[in-house]
């Protein structure tokens, strides 16, 4: 018997068609938004996963699923979204114009509930397989028992499977013992440029395999398989499958007669198969030849439901790029647009009257009743929308400061950590932490020591139970609280976006930490963007950074970090100098990774003094060392508390008439209180400012001077009350273990006379002290340019430091 959701199905694949391609072509022609950009919209992108994404949104998703669509397959998703009731036809409309539905998926600009942003090709691919490992953490601690368990799917374009982060993330899926993930690959065999190299889906079969996956492929479908079963049809099977992608592709493009003038002449004259070419019109002739398993809706339906364990599972879907278009198959279509002509035929085809072209059954064969019916009984929709929300995890009023005299922000961060591991705050079992194998390097050892490392089945450390001393216990079970990953960064930074959106996705608030060295985060940089782009919330530590790992030479330095972390949207960064700032800062964050961040951010004046736009949160980046630093004997007020979150305090308040004022980010902190003490004799009412947070304290500058520009005349940020009272003729001397022009712009706040040091050129080996000389960024050099900047007699003691 035949499936009765067919005919219903087959109905909304045209429509579904019909609608990604209207709203390509209404943004290009009807109400272009672009300014007359053409814009490509990847109709052909597109259309190949038509079938696959009907079968799937239409018939086989369940509420608890969660899918990454592929980039260009956007119009198809919204379009299925608005049939669903999640979208409107003014975004539809509005397609890739201001506020308009997103050109790829986006699950902060969309409103049609999008589970992963994708775009960068890649990520969201990975992503799946993370999200997956994030489900069996939750579950693993006893959080959503009574909820069923989702399958994390990827709808992957073939040429993306280039992208190496895919393969990284692979081998931590088998690592990690990875379930409940598909990956449905859309063998079109084109990518941007031209048609991808001959046997491919062999090497992806083996590489999965290999993998631990189960393959499944689907090439031929049921209109093939009938017409396989015919007499002569062996040889038609065989012609298939020898035939190389581009001339399929390009008979694809040429439509039914090219079809038979080819077949003919490789097979005429041949018997049975012959005459099965010849009883065939063009047209049932190329609908045959087209009929591929990711275009067979019952092949499709019947590979999916068939599925009845939880391996990961790859879908090597056989497909046709711009499939039912008139630009099907041809190798430059990745950017192409249906003519107006073209258009008009399509909608002829479809039925569509003019100006009908937005209702939702239009030219369809059942009755609207019916299809509407249909739709109503999706059980992807069962719920409508599936977005959780998760109430907030209590964070204490303040953290256990550790009270070492002397000591480094690394260090200083793993004793939190474990002062947290041993406390019975509801916090510490909301905290997941993990590491790309620098667990015990980036100080999180007594963490894990303590809480355990997650792994769905108990590992019991070899080393303790064979009596060998070792510091750190390596004990594995459902309840740890680390995830321990291999070296690729890529991987931290997709799991941290995983764990970073367990609440809306699980229902289940996580505050994940990730630590690596702060050099590498540019190996995953990307990865670090996407995951803030889709508002996930977390921690990184990234430590050590700067020259300060100085004996480790130029390749574990890091220069450029802090205008990374000033540039990133979504992410608030901080270097701390000293351990009680960092205890501040880390108690925020576990705050401001919670708050809600739906909506747009405003810059309402929450916090009157910054102008930050601190309502909606964000994560958190900070870059630690391992340098040791005398720690200072201070009370935290809530007023320095406030400051130190804000982005900078006064170390040593400037007098009235202050000829020069140190401005320091982090581990230099030392080298600028030895620079402000030698030379207080000689300059004036000298200032040494404490900057924790570049960032915040430019993002609130700059919020405020938008605000004053919209007439809100008495808007100050943070940074221009601390620099308001300095006389003009003060020198600013600003000083960074990183790129000077993290710092360089306080200058312009009020117009101060500045020179910023910091690192601009590769470190090497050394002492640290030998590379901040090197760097001119010790005490000497930051006197040095003091004289320079705010002319008085000599500084005495210039000469005689380093
Ligand atoms: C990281 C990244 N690099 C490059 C691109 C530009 N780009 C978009 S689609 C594409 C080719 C995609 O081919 P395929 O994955 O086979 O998808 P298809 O268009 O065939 O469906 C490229 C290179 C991108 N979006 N992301
Ligand atoms: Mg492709």
């Amino acid at each position: 018997m035949t499936d009765p959701r067919l005919p219903y199905l087959a109905e909304f694949e045209r429509k579904i068609l019909w609608l990604s391609s209207w709203t390509i072509h209404n943004a290009n022609h009807v109400r272009p938004n672009l300014d007359g950009l053409k814009i490509g919209g990847h109709q052909a992108s597109s259309a190949s996963l038509s079938t696959i994404m009907t079968a799937l949104y239409l018939a086989v998703l369940k509420p608890e699923d969660r899918v990454a669509v592929k980039p260009h397959a956007s119009p198809i998703f919204h379009a299925i979204q608005y049939l669903l009731g999640h979208q409107t036809r003014e975004k539809l409309e509005n397609f890739r114009g201001f506020k308009g539905a997103q050109s790829y998926p986006s699950r902060t600009k969309d409103i049609d509930d999008v589970d992963f942003s994708t775009g960068s090709v890649g990520l969201g691919v990975a992503q799946t397989l993370f999200a997956s490992l994030v489900q069996d953490y939750v579950k693993a601690h006893g959080w959503r028992k009574d909820r069923p368990e989702g399958r994390m799917i990827a709808l992957v374009g073939d040429a993306e499977m280039d992208e190496g982060n895919i393969f990284e993330a692979l081998l931590e899926g088998w690592k990690q013992g990875l379930r409940n993930t598909w990956w449905i690959i859309d063998y079109n065999r084109q990518s941007l440029d031209a048609v991808v190299r001959e046997g491919l889906y062999a090497r992806f079969e083996s590489i999965f395999r290999s993998f631990g996956w189960d393959v499944v492929v689907l090439k031929h479908g049921s209109l093939m398989q009938e017409a396989f079963r015919e007499p002569g049809g062996d040889r038609l099977r065989e012609w298939i499958d020898s035939c190389p992608n581009q001339l399929y592709s390009a008979l694809t493009f040429q439509g039914g007669a090219a079809w038979r003038k080819r077949l003919l002449d490789d097979l005429g004259d041949q018997g049975p198969v012959t005459r099965l070419i010849e009883k065939r019109s063009d047209e049932e002739l190329a609908r045959l030849m087209s009929n591929l398993g990711g275009h067979d809706l019952p092949s499709l339906l019947q590979a999916f439901e068939s599925i009845d364990h939880d391996r990961p599972t790859v879908f090597i879907a056989y497909t046709i790029k711009g499939f039912g278009l008139p630009l099907a198959g041809h190798k430059d279509n990745h950017a192409g647009l249906l003519t107006p002509t073209q258009m008009e035929g399509f909608r002829a085809s479809a039925k569509v009257r003019p100006g009908h072209e937005w209702d939702r059954f239009e030219g369809l064969n059942l009755p609207e009743a019916e299809l509407e019916r249909f739709l109503k009984s999706v059980p992807f929709n069962a719920r409508g929308k599936r977005r959780h929300e998760a109430p907030k995890v209590p964070v204490p009023a303040a953290l256990s400061t550790p009270q070492q005299p002397s000591m480094s922000t690394q260090q200083g961060f793993g004793l939190i950590l474990n002062e947290l591991a041993r406390s019975s705050e509801p916090l510490a079992d909301r905290m997941v932490t993990t590491a790309p194998d620098v667990t015990v390097s980036t100080n999180l050892g007594a963490w894990v020591n303590r809480r355990g490392l997650f792994a769905r089945e108990e590992m019991k450390d070899l080393f303790k139970s064979e009596r060998i001393p070792s510091t750190f216990t390596w004990d594995f079970s459902p309840k740890g609280q680390h995830i321990e990953l291999g070296i690729a960064e890529m991987n931290l930074f997709i799991l941290l976006s995983a764990l970073g959106l367990s609440h809306s996705l699980f229902g289940e608030r996580l505050l994940p930490i990730g630590t690596l060295y702060d050099p590498f985060i540019s190996r995953g940089l990307d990865a670090l963007n996407y995951a803030c782009y889709q508002d996930a919330r977390f921690i990184v530590a990234a430590t050590p950074s700067g020259v300060t790992l100085a004996p480790e030479g130029g390749a574990h330095q890091s220069i450029g970090t802090p205008l990374i972390g000033m540039a990133q949207d979504g992410l608030a960064s901080f270097e701390p100098a000293f351990v009680d700032e960092l205890s501040v800062i880390l108690r925020w964050a576990f705050d401001y990774l919670q708050r809600d961040g739906e909506g747009e951010p405003s810059e309402r004046e929450i916090q009157e003094k910054s102008w930050l736009r601190d309502e909606t949160g964000g994560s958190v980046y900070l870059r630690l060392s391992t340098r040791t630093a005398d720690q200072p004997q201070r009370e935290m007020t809530p007023d320095l508390a406030a400051d130190i979150v804000d982005g900078a305090y006064w170390m040593r308040k400037p007098g009235p008439n202050a000829q020069v004022v140190v401005a320091y980010t982090g581990t230099v902190a030392p080298e600028a209180i030895e620079a402000v003490g030698l030379m207080a004799e000689d300059r004036r009412d000298i200032g040494l400012l404490a900057i924790t947070s570049a960032d915040r304290l430019n993002a609130g500058w700059t919020a405020a001077q938008r605000a004053r520009e919209r007439g809100l005349v008495h808007a100050r940020s943070h940074i221009e009350r601390l620099l308001g009272d300095l006389q003009p003729h003060c020198g600013l001397v600003t000083v960074i273990d990183g790129h000077p022009a993290t710092l360089a712009w306080l200058g312009s706040v009020m117009g101060h006379r500045t020179r910023s040091l910091g690192v601009e050129h590769f470190g090497q080996t050394g002492t640290v002290q030998d590379l901040y000389r090197h760097f001119g960024i010790d005490a000497q050099g930051i006197i040095a340019a003091a004289e320079m900047i705010a002319p008085g007699r000599p500084i005495r003691y210039l000469k005689a430091v380093g």
